[in-house]
């Protein structure tokens, strides 16, 4: 399935053939750059970027790399191949096969994952664009831009959706989609972490690992969704998912490393002097993004999600794999819950504990992270550990979100929460000497103090080409 790039809009979805669908979104395209130019990436616009593209959409060599301008980067519109019959998986309509139009009485529903999934991606956009000014070398500086343009693409994969299967009010909702703002009062964001900001490098590491991750948990469940067009939409975009995981986990491992480095060279545990990020001053980062992160499942026990899934609109993680009826009208799932100053586990039934059952399938994956940046202390021979805290930690959402709960899941007062407060969370003077190391260095081959280099370089290349031609 090759894209067809002569088109304005590149695309495998035969655009061509669909003159009203091409005409809309060509008209929605200069309003996309627009806001690509104001909000996207703050400098670098006019820049040579070595930025793959996607070519087509089969497991080999979906990618080309090679220099490209950002706002001439081929932002277009990619579907996974059809699965031939394509059956739904789960819910009351499972083994129908799948819907390629919507159902009528879903329409809102469906609307509203879609926006809501639309929305993260512009978002993240907004919040790392002031990020390029003090990139800590090209290399990075690349993989930021790399990111970026990705999470532009995605927002177009479900704009996509809305102009092609929603009619006016989808046009309505692409719209409204560059109109919201990250972090704006008026106008914010939808959803909780997508109004935070990414202030620094340390931040955009934590946030590709543990907010881009609930993207990968998340696409992968709409994925499985019944509504064929979405659910193959998600799986090509769970592929370049993939990357911003990377960049996360191996900015922070990097990171992690060259504190390590700093610790053994200078035989302390205090690195800020020689210009490196103290452990523990990660450790209340990855705090920080793992619980914000964790708020963006949603609640514990939650009705949307039962809908969702007995609709087939939403499954679970990986859902062929589970063993039983996928159904879920039977089965229950314990679920953490606070009863005074305790953290006790009641069954509930299973369909309504979706969001808690995609949640745990999460923390597996962020506690094998921590196991490799731990890996990386442990073959430095320092004897410390980074930890998650636990799930209840600082959570806005759900059952925990009336109680204050440290890392260690122990119900405190609000008042001793926040006496420690500056032990969990980056205090201002931390936030303030970690944004005071954020210094560029955008000499091919070289590395900001705080960070140590990649082991290689992207697509073979070596790690000091100019993955960023600074030169105009
Ligand atoms: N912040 O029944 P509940 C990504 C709302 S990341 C604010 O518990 P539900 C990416 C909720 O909307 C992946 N509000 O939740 C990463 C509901 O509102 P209403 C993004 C929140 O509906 C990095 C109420 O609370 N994709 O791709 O089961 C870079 C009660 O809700 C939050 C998706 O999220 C929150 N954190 O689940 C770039 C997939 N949580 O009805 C990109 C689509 C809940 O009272 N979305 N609320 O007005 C969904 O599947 C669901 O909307 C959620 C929430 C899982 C998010
Ligand atoms: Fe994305
Ligand atoms: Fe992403």
């Amino acid at each position: 399935m090759s894209i067809d790039y002569s088109e304005k809009i590149p695309n495998n979805v035969s655009l061509s053939d669909n003159r009203r669908l091409k005409r809309a979104l060509e008209e929605w395209q200069p309003h996309f750059l627009d806001w690509w130019r104001e909000l996207g990436p703050e400098g670098f616009q006019h820049h040579d970027v070595y930025l793959r593209t996607a070519t087509s959409v089969d497991a080999q060599g979906w990618a080309t790399f090679g220099y490209v301008k950002m706002p001439d980067y081929r932002w277009g519109i990619f579907l996974a191949e059809h699965g031939g019959d394509r059956r739904i998986g789960f819910g009351e309509h499972r083994g129908e096969p799948a819907w390629q139009e919507i159902p009528g009485e879903h329409r809102g529903t469906l609307r509203r994952l879609i926006v809501t999934q639309g929305d993260t991606e512009p978002a993240s956009v907004e919040q790392q664009r002031h990020l390029g000014r003090t990139c800590p070398s090209l290399y990075d500086l690349r993989n930021l831009l790399q990111v970026n343009v990705e999470e532009g693409r995605h927002l177009w994969a479900m704009v996509y959706l809305l102009h092609a299967y929603f009619g006016r009010d989808g046009r309505e909702e692409a719209e409204a989609l560059l109109a919201r703002r990250s972090g704006s009062a008026d106008n914010p964001r939808i959803l909780g972490a997508f109004n935070e900001r990414t202030p620094d490098w340390l931040s955009f590491f934590m946030f590709t690992h543990f907010t881009d991750r609930d993207g990968k948990y998340q696409l992968a469940s709409l994925a499985e969704s019944g509504f064929d067009p979405l659910a193959r939409t998600c799986r090509f975009m769970l592929t370049e998912e993939a990357h911003h995981l990377f960049v996360g986990e191996f900015g922070v491992g990097r990171v992690v490393a060259r504190t390590c480095e700093l610790m053994k060279q200078h035989n302390t545990d205090r690195v800020s002097e020689y210009g490196g990020i103290d452990l523990a001053i990660i450790q209340k980062y990855i705090n920080f993004h793992y619980s914000v992160s964790l708020d963006l499942f949603g609640s514990e026990l939650s009705t949307n999600a039962a809908n969702y899934y007995s609709a087939g609109l939403k499954g679970r993680f990986k859902e062929p794999a589970h063993d039983d009826d996928h159904r879920l009208t039977e089965s229950t799932r314990g679920v953490m819950k606070p009863e005074g100053e305790l953290i006790l586990e009641k069954e509930e039934p299973a369909l309504l504990a979706l969001n808690e059952a995609l949640r745990e399938e999460y923390i597996f994956d962020s506690e094998r992270g921590v196991e490799r940046w731990n890996k990386i202390i442990r073959n430095a021979g320092i004897d410390y550990a980074l930890k998650l805290p636990h799930r209840a930690f600082r959570r806005a959402i759900g059952n925990f979100k009336e109680v204050n709960v440290t890392p260690n899941g122990e119900i405190v007062s609000a008042a001793k929460w926040q006496r420690r407060e500056a032990e969990w969370l980056p205090t201002a003077a931390e936030r303030e000497f970690v944004g005071s190391l954020m210094k560029p260095v955008t000499r091919p081959g070289q590395f900001a103090s705080w960070i140590a280099p990649p082991p290689r370089g992207i697509n073979h290349q070596p790690i000091d080409f100019e993955y960023v031609r600074l030169k105009e």
